[in-house]
């Protein structure tokens, strides 16, 4: 008898798919052996990115945009950061793909299909603004551990789904319900099947916006692999980590959800601030929930130049979480003064917005940074340097700044 087991046909065929080759003796590999070719894969064709990301993890994935990698109105998948707590989940099978609706607060449990999904409900597209919670993080001093993002953790993609709300109305929500929680198919880095990676989720209230979408196709297509296929969760403008990839349950609970990062410190700020530095006890940080003000200078690129009274035109990105953004100025002369920049209107609520500006004041030849502060509708401005230091460095909405030449 033989007592080796082997690699699936799926597995293998996956496989195969990625290497762009078939495997010799791929029938002899045993089960739970990683081929070395793809140990250690080219990230980049692996998720489709451009080779300017930055990797700043592999196990598991994170990876971030440049500034001026995010130019664009509407974020590519090539540009788009990845941000992932477990490992990506194997195998996928789209078409028996099911979505539990269950918990405390539903009368009834509902199972629905990823084509009953797309089939029963009305389809909405919107753009959504997804900002990881610790873009930023590099920044604080002392530093806090974790991914140490720089500016890139942020996108705003066209995603296409139904309604949260909808489908929740059709299951059949009690007056009890508070928040709601997702849980997924991603696999936690244990590999212990009973762990999740994480399993986050937002106030009843926020999970019944229009825009909070059940999502399967990102910019017309499939969502990619990486980025949640084939069903994700999108709940624009609050930390990207209330956004579920790989959504196959989510929970109606009667009280604030308490799955995994959702409690302790995890996606949590200190409720009062704190100097830099200070303990924090558990039960005095409060969960992140719309994300603040900030915007992103994404032309030029960081170090241009340009001739003595030449015209720099800058433009770039403004988001303020739940909130329009009102207004962004700019300064050359770090921050002491502030020009108005023009601002596009959102294309639908929890997108970002674009905004540019003319510079011709440029007094004389030297190094300048040019500095952007964005505005939100009730009057919050980002701080120029840094907001208050949290322990987990989390929401980091300081100015964006880049290095000028002029010669
Ligand atoms: N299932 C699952 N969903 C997840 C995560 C994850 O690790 N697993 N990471 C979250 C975090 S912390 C962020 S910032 C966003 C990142 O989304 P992206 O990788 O599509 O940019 O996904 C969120 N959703
Ligand atoms: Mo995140």
């Amino acid at each position: 008898m033989n007592r080796r087991r082997f690699i699936s046909q799926t597995s293998l065929s996956s496989l195969a798919t990625i290497l762009g080759m078939e495997i010799a003796f791929g029938h002899k590999i045993p089960l739970g052996y990683t081929p070395l070719a793809v140990q250690d894969p080219d990230p980049f064709k692996l998720f489709n990115k451009d080779t300017g990301m930055t990797v700043l993890n592999n196990k598991p994935w994170n990876i971030e945009a440049k500034a001026h990698l995010l130019d664009d109105k509407v974020t590519p998948n090539k540009y788009m950061f990845i941000r992932n707590n477990g490992l990506i989940p194997e195998n996928i099978d789209a078409k028996n793909w099911t979505l539990i609706i269950d918990g405390e607060s539903v009368s009834k449990s509902k199972t629905y299909t990823l084509s009953e999904l797309k089939s029963k409900f009305q389809q909405y597209t919107y753009q959504l603004t997804l900002e990881c919670g610790g873009n930023g993080r590099s920044e604080f001093n002392p530093p806090a551990k974790g991914n140490q993002w720089t500016v890139g953790a942020v996108s705003c993609a066209n995603w296409t789904g139904v309604r949260l709300r909808d489908v929740l109305d059709d299951v059949g929500i009690q007056s009890n319900a508070v928040y709601i929680g997702y849980h997924a198919a991603d696999i936690h880095l244990s590999r212990n099947p009973e762990k999740e990676p994480i399993s986050r989720g937002v106030p009843i209230a926020k999970a019944m916006q229009d825009e909070t979408l059940l999502a399967f196709q990102m910019n017309g297509k499939d969502i990619p692999l990486a980025h949640g296929y084939p069903l994700r969760l999108v709940c624009g403008g609050w930390p990207a980590s209330t956004s579920g990839k790989w959504v196959n349950r989510i929970s109606i609970r009667d009280k604030v959800h308490d799955g995994a990062k959702m409690t302790g410190t995890s996606y949590r700020v200190p409720c009062e601030p704190v100097a830099p530095g200070e303990k924090v006890a558990d039960e005095d940080m409060c969960i992140i929930e719309s994300m603040p003000v900030k915007s992103l200078i994404t032309y030029p690129k960081s170090g241009a130049i340009i001739k003595s009274g030449q015209t720099l035109n800058i433009r770039g990105h403004a988001w303020a979480g739940e909130l329009e953004v009102q207004s962004v100025e700019y300064s050359i002369d770090f921050g002491s003064t502030w020009k108005p920049c023009s601002l596009q209107r959102p294309v639908n609520r929890l997108a970002w917005q674009h905004f540019s500006a003319a510079i011709n004041n440029f007094p004389k030849k030297g190094y300048y940074e040019v500095w952007a502060r964005a505005k939100d509708a009730n009057g919050a401005s980002q701080p120029m340097l840094l907001p208050g230091w949290n322990p987990k460095g989390y929401l980091n909405n300081a100015c964006h700044r880049i290095a000028i030449k002029v010669s």
